[in-house]
């Protein structure tokens, strides 16, 4: 920049810019005070777009709102108080006590909330992309250690033959034996679909599962009415094409709301502590602590009470397994957490 000098005429252009700026600001100042907030409402946020919230009032239209400051974060799902305002946007003022909160981490570690007072989450698997014991397990813990109810959806159940069929329930048999239901549902084919929205019915869900299990096509089954959400959600924001990368709320024809959230779609374990990893695996519950060592690993050692419930059919290897492989994970993640 050494050198580069403004013309006269160059300066008196910036001098007014500057000048019809601060103008601006002082009427934008002058008119916060004049603006005034109608009494408290009650409100559900439905989505989230920048700094701004799109919250449906109590007539079930949508209000673009700002948050006070002092709130802090905000979640699809958030039941709150707005105040309608004469300055245009709303603002909401409180935000009521959440009975389940979903996170993830984001792309610097930070913690991303992702949906707030769920009741329940389906995890869809299916035949096609080959599905992992593993990764349901791991969805399974993270939703206990949240306290919300977990449902396993084998979608895409046209492509199986029956012998086929008979073989993946075998393989989901030890979910159905510590309680979880298991659905077969088809979006193609709409097999199962009932049964899953009475499932869905009546509680605030949303499905997770690998990319390609058929998510977005069983959310078109369940919403019909989808497209036409979205188009309110995008006059409300007043922004146009309200981009579906953000959570979004919407209410089921039978009751209930599903919240279709892209970025969830296949998480990682958050912030487990090991008695959540522990409640992940019921199963194992009866045989803890009552190995003859009390620092055994229960991979190799005499007299491990989990490997003897192994043997005696009682906890499946393939399920104990995959604790270990967790509570390793855990271990690594944070040394000394892991417990025995
Ligand atoms: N055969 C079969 N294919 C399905 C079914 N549901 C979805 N698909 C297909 O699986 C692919 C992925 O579906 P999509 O809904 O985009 O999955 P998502 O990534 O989980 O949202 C698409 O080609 C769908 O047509 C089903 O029930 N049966
Ligand atoms: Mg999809
Ligand atoms: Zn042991």
């Amino acid at each position: 920049m050494a050198g580069r000098r403004l013309t006269q005429r160059q300066q008196a252009r910036i001098q007014t810019s500057q000048d019809r700026r601060r103008q601006r600001v002082d009427q934008a100042e002058a008119g916060a005070s004049d603006v005034t907030l109608s009494s408290e409402q009650t409100g559900l946020v439905i989505t989230h777009y920048g700094a701004a919230l799109i919250v449906e009032d109590q007539q079930g239209v949508l209000q673009r709102c700002t948050v006070r400051q002092n709130l802090g974060k905000l979640a699809c799902g958030d039941q709150v108080i707005w105040q309608a305002s004469s300055a245009g946007d709303g603002v909401v003022t409180a935000v009521a006590e959440r009975r389940s909160l979903l996170t993830r981490p984001g792309y610097r570690g930070e913690l991303r909330m992702v949906a707030a007072n769920l009741d329940a989450v389906a995890v869809v698997f299916a035949p096609v992309p080959e599905f992992s014991e593993p990764l349901i397990d791991r969805y399974l813990t993270a939703l206990i250690a949240i306290g919300v109810q977990a449902l396993l959806v084998l979608n895409k159940v046209d492509l199986l033959e029956l012998s086929a069929r008979t073989a993946l329930l075998e393989r989901l048999e030890p979910y159905r034996r510590i309680g979880y239901p298991v659905l077969l549902a088809s979006s193609h084919t709409a097999h199962g679909l009932d049964e899953l929205r009475h499932w869905l019915c009546g509680r605030t869900s949303l499905l997770v599962g690998q990319s390609g299990v058929g998510k977005s096509s069983l959310i078109k089954a369940l919403l019909p009415d989808r497209d036409i959400r979205i188009q309110a959600v995008s006059a409300a924001t007043g922004l146009g094409a309200h981009t579906t990368s953000a959570s979004t709320l919407y209410h089921l024809p039978d009751g209930g709301d599903l919240i279709d959230s892209p970025g969830v779609r296949s998480f990682e374990l958050g912030d487990i502590r090991p008695g959540d990893l522990e409640r992940g695996f019921p199963e194992l519950a009866p045989h803890l602590g009552r190995c003859r060592f009390s620092d055994c690993r229960h991979a190799a050692e005499p007299e491990c009470a989990l490997q003897e419930a192994v043997k005696r059919g009682e906890v499946t290897r393939r399920r104990l397994d995959s604790y270990l492989e967790l509570r390793a994970a855990l271990g690594a993640m944070s040394p000394g957490r892991a417990g025995p």
